[in-house]
């Protein structure tokens, strides 16, 4: 069945107003009024909500994040089901978790099924026009799109390679957030048909590793003091997987690739990559580049910090590098709100803003993701609606990157197909509190042994409380009161008084494993 699709404005349907609007009631509009709304999807890559002001003011001011949560909504209980690129991706964009869509990790390089059902393909047949510039990390050539031009992998913040729609591979000169808004915005003012909708997906490398600054971004945050997160000398206890990782900032973070301390004779596992970043740039970008850092590179070799003071230090370091990249990011999503804004396109089109996962600026000591601990399993999402989706301010139901495609399906008027695991939001944008709301949220993480080594685990998350299990080379349980301890340092997994809630809990992890028919299941310990 094909349901009509989202009907912003016109006076005779404001009772309807962001309903699906019955076939019958849509036809009797006149066609200017019939316009289905657009959909501008920003997703950048390891942007978390600690450095977005809008969910957190210690770190760092982001005014044009912000005018997205201030005049929309913001999420406040918004989650992935994989906490790594290339899966969270196509869990983004099938609407289903990870075993089901077959892209599990980044890692094993077999490539994302691209014949498989998306939501673009559903948006296309509905009489959409789909476009896709910047990282897109699925291995596999994007299908979906009428129009694409993305980086290969991981990307380079400068001048980038781009491979093309017939296949062949470009550099652009520049630096990677600009280009991807310049590509982005050239579409948005040149697209053919302009009386159909469109869907337009902005994918940012920024601010993934090695967070390397657009020029004009260097100077800024140097005088910025930022204070450790308290568990930033966590010891782990209680935690075998958590103490095992090699992500943490004081350990494994590469002096040369992540810190930039480059000198002559000094070689790190990374400095061979840090080389050949380096060496994209031009030799005026590089200049710039080099004379920043090398006064910092001076004092710190001649300060000689150990211990706690060089662990401050890479903390302070990493904070700078990645908020410079996050002020870029800022500058261009400022530069679409403000294309949309001057073309009077906001009443007609739903924009979005999230993140492929959370990520940790020093909690537990950590930089990356993939635990399903609450910095990296959390994900910004914040979103300006346009006329007809009357929600505003926060919206606090726990969401999950699988329910981008059902709702985007929901605004074409496409019926949801049975198999796919998200649920529209769209209740949550018209304002309403659906009863009959998901209680808790499941979680699969695979990519094990790789880089970082966080172990496979799956996990479940209710309202109060959440329940992982570590498998694969270890067979591990943890439970967090997040209440009690928000920053999940005790794990009371096993701990009189428990018992009541462990059985709750593994009961809402096995339904969810069941209700989603994930193949890897776990041995019910508790009868
Ligand atoms: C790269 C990074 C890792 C990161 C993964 C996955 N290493 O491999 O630090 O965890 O990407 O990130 S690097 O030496 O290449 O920088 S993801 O966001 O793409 O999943
Ligand atoms: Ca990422």
């Amino acid at each position: 069945m094909k349901l009509s699709p989202i009907i912003p404005t016109g006076a005779a349907l404001t009772a309807a107003i962001g309903t699906v609007i019955p076939a019958t009631a849509a036809k009797q509009q006149p066609a200017k009024e019939q316009k289905p709304l657009n959909i501008v999807y920003i997703m950048t890559d390891d942007h978390t909500e600690q450095m977005m002001s809008c969910y957190d003011t210690r770190y760092i001011d982001t005014p044009n994040l912000d005018r997205i949560a201030r005049d929309g909504v913001r999420f406040t209980n918004s989650y992935v089901a994989n906490s790594l690129s290339g899966p969270s991706r196509a869990c983004m964009i099938t609407g289903k978790h990870s075993h089901a869509n077959g892209y599990t990790d980044n890692e094993s390089g077999k490539p994302f099924d691209g014949s498989q059902p998306t939501f673009p393909k559903y948006l296309q047949k509905a009489g959409y026009e789909t476009a896709l510039f910047g990282k897109w990390h699925l291995i596999s050539t994007p299908t979906g799109f009428d129009t694409w031009r993305v980086v290969p992998g991981q990307g380079d913040y400068y001048n980038p390679t781009f491979i093309n729609q017939d296949g062949s591979r470009s550099i652009e000169h520049g630096y990677l957030t600009n280009l991807i808004t310049d590509m982005s915005l050239d579409w948005l003012e040149n697209r053919k048909d302009k009386d159909k909708p469109f869907c337009l997906m902005i994918h940012h490398k920024a601010i993934h590793r090695d967070w390397l600054a657009d020029t004009c971004d260097l100077e800024e945050f140097e005088d910025k003091e930022y204070v450790l997160p308290a568990n930033y000398f966590d010891n782990y206890e209680g935690r075998q997987a958590a103490a095992e990782q090699e992500m943490s900032i004081i350990k494994d973070m590469d002096l040369v690739y992540d810190l930039k301390m480059k000198r002559e004779g000094v070689t790190t596992p990374l400095s061979g990559a840090y080389d050949s970043f380096l060496s994209r740039m031009d030799s005026a970008q590089r200049a710039r580049y080099e004379a920043f850092y090398q006064p910092i590179i001076d004092k710190f070799y001649a300060d000689s910090l150990q211990g706690e003071d060089l662990a401050r230090w890479k903390f302070e370091r990493y904070m700078r590098d990645y908020s410079k990249v996050v002020r870029s990011l800022d500058r261009n999503v400022g530069r679409v709100l403000d294309y949309l804004r001057d073309h009077d396109m906001l009443d007609n089109t739903l924009v979005i803003y999230t993140s492929d996962q959370g990520f940790y600026m020093g909690e537990h000591g950590w930089f990356d993701k993939r635990f399903m601990y609450e910095e990296s399993f959390r994900t910004p999402l914040v979103m300006l609606l346009p006329k007809g989706l009357d929600a505003r301010g926060d919206i606090p139901q726990m969401v999950q990157n699988i329910d981008y495609a059902p709702t985007f399906l929901e605004i074409a008027g496409v019926e949801k197909p049975k198999d796919m695991h998200g649920e529209s939001l769209l209740p949550l944008l018209r304002g309403e509190k659906p009863k009959d709301w998901r209680k808790s949220l499941y979680y699969h993480y695979y990519e094990y042994p790789a880089e970082h080594m966080v172990k496979r685990h799956y996990g479940v998350r209710d309202d109060r409380y959440k329940l992982i299990h570590f498998y694969n080379d270890i067979d591990q349980w943890e439970l967090y009161d997040l209440k009690e301890d928000p920053s999940e340092m005790h794990n009371i997994y096993g701990k009189p008084g428990t018992e009541k809630v462990t059985r709750r809990m593994m009961k809402v992890l096995k339904e969810n494993q069941e209700k989603y028919d994930d193949p890897i299941r776990f041995k019910y310990p508790i009868k």
